[in-house]
């Protein structure tokens, strides 16, 4: 009895430790949402990853797909692609663009990086037929996708 929960002290000490010592984790409740509505309302956005998770350091890329709020695709759009870690106050380390636009309200963002694991915010201004709107992604980037 005295040996189970000593055991059991001591492994949760390590993980304690671990927390403190890592990097600073993402918040518990972080909205990994990939469909959001654009903060004033004007656009529906949907955030495609690539199909593979992105490997710490290569380019890669994702798309948007632009809507309206009843849902209809939503062409000619300019899109401009910001983010970065809240956590430790750094950007992108590349500047991606949108190349292509694609069927359906779709676009190409080439030139996505991640440079270490961690919780990234993917920030996108647009400026559309309803008007200039903003909207922001929080994507987690994990170990396992590093490894790759
Ligand atoms: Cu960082």
């Amino acid at each position: 009895m005295n040996r189970f929960v000593s055991t059991a002290l001591s492994l949760s000490t390590v993980a304690a430790l671990a927390t403190i010592a890592g990097c600073m984790s993402p918040p518990q409740d972080l909205d990994l949402a990939l469909k959001r509505p654009s903060v004033d309302g004007k656009y529906v956005v949907t955030l495609q990853p690539p199909a593979r998770p992105a490997a710490i350091n290569q380019l890669h890329t994702w798309q948007v797909k632009v809507a309206s709020p009843a849902g209809a695709p939503v062409a000619q759009v300019r899109i401009k692609v910001d983010g970065g870690m809240p956590q430790h106050g750094h950007g992108l380390p590349t500047r991606p663009q949108v190349t292509r636009e694609l069927p359906d309200g779709g676009y190409l963002i080439e030139g996505m990086k991640f440079s270490m694991t961690g919780w990234w915010e993917i920030k996108l201004a647009i400026d559309g037929p309803a008007g200039a709107d903003r909207v922001t992604f929080n994507t987690v980037v994990a170990e396992s996708a590093a490894a790759r």
